[in-house]
């Protein structure tokens, strides 16, 4: 089926102050009907999104550097994604997949099976968020080993359920107030390159040390089920792991029964440069996590692994009433068609030279930050007070409220809450993302 979209120039454009009048008395209505537990980035209502270009009630048109949270990496309202929506909602639009199954889910894993990484026999399951997947990753890790512990690590983000929360590591806002939480649960130091106390020069054997001494000495490596880790961490401020670390911890795994599970919700399809970020490394997780990007904006999340490990379970042991819905399934077949026949591996990479060179350039003439990280179309900026690493959470909430004045849409990020970090969908244009980057750049300018 092919439809005809009217789709938004990808311009920015802003008409309004924002919020502009509109959204405004939008938001009152917000504030009346929605629970005050929820945040909000950007102070505006959205009417329509293609691509990188997000348009408020207004009429302003706003650079998405965000994709809400790393989902829309094929472009807002992707055109496979749309169409192969509308094609499966009026054929159905549910069954439950444990009640009758149908096509779409069974497709989705088999490409999940064969774009993760391992020639190994591979089995999946579908689920309907992230935490979701991470919980039944565990869920099946522990089934399978017989074994109760469950290794994460410091700024770790898995979730918001009970037991994602006992996974991550931040208090304040993900946790504070929610327990008693999971046990079990046992948080290892993380090699955070620009803030270790170590000898920079050893640290991925003086972390690996550590990691495995604690495993060893507190929990007994064979009470361990799984080792579970974001191979960039996100939520936490894009912390790159130093070369070497997820390999010796995958290594470890296997030399002790240990189910390693790679959760790439906010690093996988094509965020990277790569298809998945633990690609860089050649590393092989027994299971994958993977959401967020696999479905261009609808919801569904997938757990990917060791066919011995994903079968340990007994029938029924597994499943959920919406989990791997149709439509969701329609619209990642049309996602994962999106990032293989646009080559959207390789576009990521381009971008990811962009914004690297343009931030470090950025990082050259203004000391307020203190750090470029990351990977491909996965980069972020760490603000510090000149001349110290003193998080400087001040200059990034000055930085993002000139942005959004301006019609760019950014995220903060990090433990220290001092990280702006940039997720532009993947097929975001050159012009477009250098034009948000001026943006950054005049904001930062005017703190420096
Ligand atoms: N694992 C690595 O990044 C979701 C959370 C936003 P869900 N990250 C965005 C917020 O404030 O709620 C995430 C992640 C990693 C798991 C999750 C959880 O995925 O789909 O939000 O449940």
């Amino acid at each position: 089926m092919t439809i005809t979209q009217n789709k938004l120039p990808q311009v920015r454009k802003v008409v309004t102050a924002i919020p502009g009048p509109k959204s405004t008395e939008a938001l009152k209505r917000r504030t009346e009907a929605t629970s005050g537990g929820l945040g909000m980035a950007i102070p505006v209502v959205i009417q329509r999104a293609h691509d990188a270009i997000l348009e408020d009630i207004d009429g302003n048109l706003i650079i998405d550097l965000g994709s809400g949270i790393g989902v829309t990496n094929v472009g807002n309202s992707a055109s496979r994604v749309v169409e192969n929506v509308i094609a499966q909602v009026q054929n159905f639009t549910h069954t439950c997949f444990t009640v009758a199954p149908y096509m779409g889910y069974i497709e989705v894993c088999e490409a999940l099976n064969r774009l993760t990484p391992g020639t190994h026999a591979k089995k999946s399951l579908l689920v309907n968020s992230g935490a979701e997947a991470v919980e039944n990753a565990v869920k099946i890790a522990r089934h399978y080993t017989k074994r109760p512990a469950i290794v994460v690590f410091e700024h770790s983000y898995h979730g918001r359920t009970n037991l994602t929360m006992a996974l991550t590591a931040k208090n304040m806002p993900y946790k504070e107030g929610f327990g008693p939480f999971a046990t079990e649960i046992y948080r290892m130091p993380m090699p955070y390159p620009y803030r270790w106390v170590g000898d920079k020069a050893t640290i991925t054997e003086d972390a690996l040390e550590m990691v495995t001494h604690k495993i060893e000495k507190e929990i007994g490596a064979h009470n361990v089920a799984a080792i579970l880790i974001e191979p960039i961490q996100g939520e936490g401020g894009f912390i790159v792991p130093p070369k070497g670390f997820l390999p010796g911890l995958s290594e470890y795994s296997s030399k002790n029964g240990i189910v390693f599970i790679a959760d790439e919700v906010q690093t996988g399809f094509a965020r990277t440069g790569h298809l998945f970020a633990v690609e860089e490394e050649s590393v092989v997780p027994d299971i994958m996590i993977t959401a967020k990007g696999i479905a261009g904006g609808l919801p569904l999340a997938a757990v990917t692994g060791r066919a011995e490990i994903m079968d340990s379970s007994h029938a029924s042991g597994l499943g959920g009433t919406f989990g791997g819905n149709p439509i969701a399934c329609a619209a990642a077949l049309g996602a994962i068609a999106t990032i293989e026949e646009e080559k959207l591996v390789e576009r990521s990479r381009h971008i990811g030279e962009i914004l690297g060179s343009s931030l470090r350039a950025m990082a050259a003439k203004y000391p307020v930050i203190g750090e470029v990280r990351g990977r491909g179309a996965m980069q972020a900026i760490e603000l510090v007070v000149p001349g110290t690493t003193e998080p400087n959470g001040a200059a990034m909430a000055s930085v993002i409220a000139h942005c959004q004045k301006n019609g760019v849409l950014v995220l903060s990020a990090g433990t220290y809450g001092n990280v702006i970090r940039f997720l532009p969908p993947v097929v975001i244009t050159d012009e477009l993302l250098k034009d948000a980057l001026s943006v950054l750049e005049e904001g930062i300018a005017a703190i420096a």
